[in-house]
């Protein structure tokens, strides 16, 4: 069982060297590889990934040149990837690695895509200002309501997918929204999903990238995901 760790990123240079040694630290004795899929970044991300690769055998990067976009990124990271289990995490640190090894053995207990998840109990996003928190419960909402999905996390950007999952739903992926989470899991049929929580910890490297532009192309992505479902579901 190989696990492949894609990183997508957008101007993460100082990010990734740290993100390379948590996720050694974290996972040990299991069979991996790390893919940093980066867009071409104005500060040298995919640079500074070179190197790292230049030494370390289980480090790759993807350096984009095309079609920009965070869930554009990741299906060509996942589709670049050689492990069996496909992983996805933010590079700034936010996400938890300790928890993959126990969301690896989750997926292999059964689970078809496992959810690093901030709102299930022991998980957190206890640094969210009070309008983070606003803007998140109701992106939640609609995502759990348009799309008919039962996760406490919907909008999370850590989840782990078998790669024979990944390839039967890919043709199918659009890959303009932010948040691919939901694209996959509104391609898979009746996936098995479990939530493992974590906490969410705050970006001390690097800049956020959530901003108007994105939050409108999310909701673009509910409308087309929604109306999609829709046709699906009258035919
Ligand atoms: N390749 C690529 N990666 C992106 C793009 N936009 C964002 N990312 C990466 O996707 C991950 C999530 O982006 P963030 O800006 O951290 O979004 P967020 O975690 O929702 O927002 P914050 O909590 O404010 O950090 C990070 O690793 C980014 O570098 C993009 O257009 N292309
Ligand atoms: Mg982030």
């Amino acid at each position: 069982m190989r696990l492949s760790v894609i990183s997508p990123t957008l101007n993460e240079a100082e990010c990734v060297p740290r993100l390379v040694e948590a996720l050694e630290r974290a996972l040990g004795d299991i069979n991996y590889e790390i893919l940093i899929v980066d867009d071409n970044s104005p500060d040298g991300t995919w640079s500074i990934a070179q190197n790292i690769s230049l030494t370390n055998p289980r480090v790759r990067f993807l350096r984009r040149m095309q079609n920009p976009g965070l869930g554009a990124a990741v299906i060509d990271g996942f589709s670049a990837a050689e492990g069996d289990v496909l992983a996805c995490i933010d590079a700034d640190l936010q996400h938890d690695p300790l928890i993959l090894a126990r969301m690896l053995e989750e997926l292999q207990d059964g689970a078809d895509i496992v959810v690093g998840s901030r709102h299930v109990e022991g998980g957190s996003a206890r640094d969210w200002n009070r309008l983070r928190r606003i803007q998140s419960w109701i992106a939640n909402k609609m995502a759990q309501l348009l799309l008919g999905i039962r996760l406490k996390d919907p909008m999370s950007g850590y989840f782990l997918v078998w790669r024979k999952d990944f390839y039967e739903i890919r043709e199918h992926l659009n890959g303009k929204g932010f948040k691919i989470l939901l694209e996959i899991l509104s391609n898979l049929h009746a996936p098995k999903i479990i939530e493992v929580p974590y906490t969410f910890r705050p970006r001390t490297r690097g800049q956020s990238k959530l901003c108007g532009r994105i939050i409108l192309q999310f909701f673009h992505q509910l409308w087309r995901l929604c109306s999609s479902n829709r046709r699906h579901s009258t035919r």
